[in-house]
C-alpha cells in the first residue's frame, strides 16, 4: 500500500473529496510529531512518495526541483480544479493550483521540525533531506533578480483574498528559512554520515555551488519587514488597496467576499486568513516584539476569518502577546467551527486543520511553547477562567509532562532515557535528566528558571 496522509476533512466527508492541502503539514502535523512521531512520519512519507510528481509540476511550470500538488490525492498530480460554478453559473477560476507555492514552504516545514523534535537521521537520509533539497531546488528557480534583491513574482500567499501577487511577505520569509535549512540538512548529513553523503550527493546531482547559492538567495530575498511604524506589507502594493475594518461589517451571517463581491475584496486590505500573522507565529525569532505586536494588531482589524484555519493561528499570536481575551476569543470561535456548525458547512465533514489549529493554540499559544535546535521553552499565560494546563510532548524519545497551575508553577517530569535540555521562553534552557521532576515558580512578575523539586 502506498503511504497515506490526512485530507482536509479527514475521513469524515466529502468536501475537498480527500485533497491534502497544506493543511496537513502546517495545522495537523505538529500535533502528531510531538504525540506520535511515527504517524507524522508517514504523513511525511507520503509527500516523499509524491516527489515524482512534484517534480513534473515544477518541471511543467519551467522551474527546477519539486512543486508539490496545491491540492494532493495518490499519486501527487495537481488535483485543484481550474475553475468552479458558481450557483449563479458565473464561472469563477481557481488559481491556487497554479500560485500557492507556499505549499512547499509547509512540507519543508513539516519535514524539519518532525527530524529536529526526534532526531531521525534514517528518515532525513533516506526521504527527508531529498525532500528539503528538492524544494530549495525550487525557490533558487523560482526566484528572480531586480534592483539589488530576489523576489517572487506572481505568487499567492496564503489570503486566497489576493491572488497572483508580488512579493509576498510569508512566502519569501518562508523561503528563505527553507533554504537555510536546507543547507543545514546537507552540511549535517556530510559531517555526520560522510559515507552515505558521497552517495546521496551523486543521487541528488548537488555540488557546492548549488548551496552557496541557496545562503545568498536567502541572504537576499526581498522582504519587506518593516515598511513604515513597524508594520510588515502583506505583498507589493498592499498598504495602497483600500482599507477597509472588518469590525464595521459584525455582526455578519455570510462570508465578507460574498457580501462586499470579489472584485471588491480583491482590491481591498481584507484578508482571508493568517498570512503575515503565521510569519508572527512561524518565524518570531526573526522579529521583535514591537513588529509582532503592531502588526498582530494592524492584521486582526483587516482578517475576515473565512478560512477555518484562521481563528487559532490568530488565538495563538494572541495569547504568546498575553492579549488573553482576544486569545478566548478566538480559541472559542475555531472550537465552533465545527461544533456550532458556525461556517456553515461541517455536513461535509470536520475541518481537520481547525483541530490542529486548536491544539496547536493550546500548547504553543496558552502554554507558549518554543522549539529550537536546543530544546524546548515555554512561557505559559493561562486564561483567568482555566486553573491549569495538563498536557506532555514527545522530545527526541523523552516523554516530557508538564503541568501548568495558572500564575503559580509549572511542574515539568520526564520518562525515558537521557538528558534533555527545557527552560523559561526568553531565558538560556537549562539541561536536565529523566527520572526528576523540576518547577518554575511564578514570581508575581515573571516564571523564573526550572529547579529540582525536593
Ligand atoms: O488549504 C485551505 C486554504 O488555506 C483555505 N481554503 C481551504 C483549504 C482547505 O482547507
Amino acid at each position: 500500500m502506498s503511504p497515506r496522509s490526512i485530507s482536509a476533512r479527514a475521513l469524515t466527508g466529502t468536501i475537498y473529496k480527500g485533497h491534502i492541502f497544506w493543511d496537513t503539514e502546517m495545522f495537523i502535523l505538529p500535533f502528531f510529531i510531538y504525540t506520535h512521531p511515527e504517524c507524522a512520519r508517514a504523513m511525511l512519507m507520503y509527500r516523499y512518495h509524491t516527489l515524482p510528481a512534484a517534480r513534473e509540476k515544477a518541471r511543467q511550470m519551467g522551474y527546477r526541483g519539486a512543486l508539490f500538488a496545491w491540492g494532493s490525492t495518490i499519486t501527487g498530480e495537481e488535483m485543484t480544479p481550474p475553475a468552479v460554478l458558481a450557483p449563479t453559473g458565473e464561472v469563477i477560476p481557481i488559481l491556487s493550483g497554479k500560485f500557492e507555492h507556499h505549499i512547499d514552504a509547509a512540507i519543508a516545514y513539516g519535514v524539519w521540525s518532525y527530524w529536529n523534535a526526534t532526531l531521525d537521521d534514517e528518515f532525513l537520509l533516506n526521504a527527508g533531506a531529498e525532500i528539503l533539497i528538492e524544494i530549495a531546488r525550487l525557490w533558487a528557480s523560482r526566484v528572480k533578480w531586480k534592483g539589488s534583491k530576489y523576489h517572487i513574482f506572481n505568487v499567492e500567499g496564503p489570503d486566497e483574498y489576493h491572488e497572483d501577487v508580488n512579493d509576498n511577505t510569508y512566502t519569501n520569509m518562508m523561503a528563505a528559512w527553507n533554504l537555510r535549512r536546507a543547507v543545514e540538512a546537507v552540511n549535517y548529513l556530510r559531517e555526520f554520515y560522510p559515507a552515505d553523503w558521497l552517495r546521496f550527493q551523486n543521487s541528488t546531482e548537488l555540488d557546492s555551488k548549488e548551496t552557496s547559492q541557496w545562503v545568498d538567495i536567502a541572504d537576499n530575498l526581498y522582504k519587506d519587514i518593516v515598511h513604515s511604524s513597524n508594520l510588515i506589507e502583506q505583498f507589493d502594493g498592499y498598504f495602497d488597496l483600500q482599507d477597509i475594518d472588518v469590525r464595521n461589517y459584525e455582526p455578519r451571517t455570510a462570508a465578507l467576499d460574498i457580501i462586499l463581491g470579489r472584485e471588491k475584496t480583491a482590491a481591498s486590505q481584507l484578508v482571508k486568513q493568517a498570512d503575515v500573522v503565521m510569519i508572527l507565529y512561524l518565524l518570531e525569532d526573526e522579529l521583535n516584539k514591537e513588529i509582532i505586536e503592531r502588526n498582530f494588531e494592524y492584521y486582526d482589524r483587516r482578517t475576515a476569518h473565512g478560512s477555518s484555519l484562521c481563528p487559532s493561528i490568530y488565538g495563538l499570536v494572541a495569547a504568546r502577546l498575553g492579549l488573553i481575551d482576544i486569545a478566548m476569543h478566538y480559541f472559542h470561535k475555531a472550537g465552533q467551527i465545527d461544533l456550532a456548525n458556525n461556517m456553515g458547512n461541517a455536513s461535509g465533514g470536520v475541518h481537520a486543520a481547525a483541530l490542529g489549529g486548536l491544539w496547536q493554540q493550546v500548547v504553543m499559544g496558552f502554554a507558549g511553547i518554543r522549539v529550537s535546535r536546543e530544546g524546548i521553552s515555554l512561557y505559559p499565560r493561562l486564561p483567568a477562567q482555566w486553573k491549569g494546563l495538563k498536557f506532555s510532548l514527545l522530545w527526541r524519545n523523552i516523554r516530557l509532562y508538564f503541568e501548568i497551575e495558572r500564575d503559580r508553577q509549572i511542574k515539568l517530569a520526564a520518562k525515558g532515557e537521557g538528558k534533555f535540555k527545557v527552560g523559561v521562553y526568553g531565558r538560556a534552557l537549562k539541561e536536565f535528566m529523566t527520572g526528576q521532576v523540576y518547577a518554575a515558580i511564578w514570581d508575581g512578575n515573571t516564571w523564573c528558571d526550572f529547579v529540582e523539586m525536593d
